[in-house]
């Protein structure tokens, strides 16, 4: 038995020595280290990143740190998440073939997962902030949320197997913290870390952070966060999360993955999409953005469907666990009641869904975690005026989620809001 080495982090100068007789790795990329061209590329929040190359091919090399990349090592944060990023893609490329990168090796005690390098793909936040659009974003993550969603609840699952996934999953204390604290708390007081636009939107911080309406909705939001175990969650699935290309899309880094509310991830996709509809005001310096609004909020309509008609499909086709099962209704020939259930089960994740992008919008103005689509506007005064819009935005679709009955009223008041010249 070889003896376990204690963690080390990678760099570019000792991953040839580390890694040259893995043999995942030498089988993708090719075993001579010396014609091995390595870079660190991770500008995410937690990880380092490593894109190898040899004269076989190319692989990533992701690998979890002991701390907090964007803070650093004052705040610690434990190597499991690697392992539940691992056991969640492994569960995501069941559920939903072919939507993450494929997995060549995981390495637990180094907490690195060695995966495919995705070429020629970037991540969408950088195409939505360059204005392209892409023509398969909305189907194909509408029918990855569908379908790890739905197959990873107990509508679909054995509840044996699901309860033993919820146990597993239920040790990403330390991610689900950060999320607890970071979307639905710190934005709404005076957060250490926080930040915003100053001065610019000192007054509608203050005035969000008095607003009793909305703290109330935020802590119900949390609270259907924590408690309701649903389904595994990718966790953390906003447009940095996604690799695209015009003909593909891949999910990836799902390290935030728990047992959740299904309402969640497509909340925060669809607050990512809204962002990014509002911050392109920001970036009209080689021409109007007219075309890429009305993109962006037809992508948020099609992907809103998409999965409406993939996890109603599915609740026909699929609903063998233990909820809903078949033998109360369709055995019965009651095949409106499981129509019925299946109405009110959208509903709520339609009116949970609003509240969780409300939020996303707000802590990724005022909270640590910043947008690249508001962030790389460089007039302070226009980021303001963008970002004002949105936290206007995302207070109405917070606070009056169970008032709100379609995604076209969502899109025109984001339309108007959009337009208003005063802030
Ligand atoms: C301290 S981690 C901040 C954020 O980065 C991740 O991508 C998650 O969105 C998290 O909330
Ligand atoms: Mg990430």
């Amino acid at each position: 038995m070889t003896a376990k080495l204690p963690f080390e982090a990678l760099s570019v100068e000792t991953l040839a020595a580390r890694l040259g007789a893995n043999e995942a790795l030498c089988s993708h990329i090719g075993k001579d280290t010396s014609r091995w061209n390595v870079r660190e590329v991770g500008d995410g929040n937690l990880n380092l990143v490593f894109i190898v190359e040899g004269v076989a091919g190319a692989a990533v090399v992701k690998q979890a740190l002991p701390y907090v990349r964007l803070v650093g090592d004052s705040w610690p944060l434990p190597l499991k998440r690697s392992f539940f990023e691992y056991h969640a893609l492994t569960r995501q490329q069941a559920r939903a073939p072919g939507s993450v990168p494929a997995i060549h090796h995981f390495d637990e005690g180094q907490a690195l997962i060695i995966m495919e390098y995705l070429s020629p793909h970037i991540i969408l936040r950088r195409a939505l902030i360059e204005g392209r659009q892409l023509p398969k974003i909305a189907r194909d993550i509408g029918l990855f949320m569908a379908r790890t969603l739905f197959r990873g609840s107990d509508l679909h699952m054995a509840t044996k197997d699901r309860k033993a996934d919820l146990a597993l999953f239920a040790d990403n204390v330390e991610l689900c913290d950060i999320t607890e604290n970071l979307v639905f708390s710190d934005p709404y007081f005076d957060a250490k870390m926080n930040r915003h636009t100053s001065p610019q939107l000192d007054r509608i911080v203050a005035e969000l952070r008095a607003d009793r309406d909305l703290k109330v909705e935020a802590q119900r939001l949390k609270h259907i966060f924590a408690a309701n175990a649903e389904t595994l969650l990718h966790g953390d699935l906003h447009s940095g999360s996604i690799m695209v290309t015009d003909t593909e899309t891949r999910m990836i880094d799902p390290e935030f993955a728990f047992y959740g509310p299904i309402a969640f991830d497509v909340g925060m996709l669809l607050a990512n999409f809204w962002m990014a509809f509002f911050s392109q005001r920001g970036h009209e310096q080689n021409g109007k953005r007219d075309t890429m609004r009305a993109y962006l909020l037809d992508v948020t309509v099609e992907t809103w469907s998409v999965f409406r008609t993939e996890f109603s499909h599915l609740w026909r086709t699929e609903r063998t666990g233990m909820l809903y099962q078949k033998s109360l209704f369709e055995d019965q020939g009651d095949r409106l009641g499981a129509e019925q259930a299946l109405d009110h089960m959208l509903h709520q994740v339609w009116t949970d869904m609003l509240g969780f992008a409300g939020v996303e919008v707000h802590r990724r103005i005022l909270g640590l975690a910043h947008n690249a689509d508001f962030e790389t506007i460089a007039d302070e005064d226009l980021r303001a005026t963008c970002e004002a819009k949105a936290l206007k935005f995302g207070r109405h679709i917070a606070v009056n989620r169970r008032q709100i009955h379609s995604i076209d009223e969502v899109n025109k008041l984001a339309a108007l809001i959009e337009r208003e010249n005063r802030i």
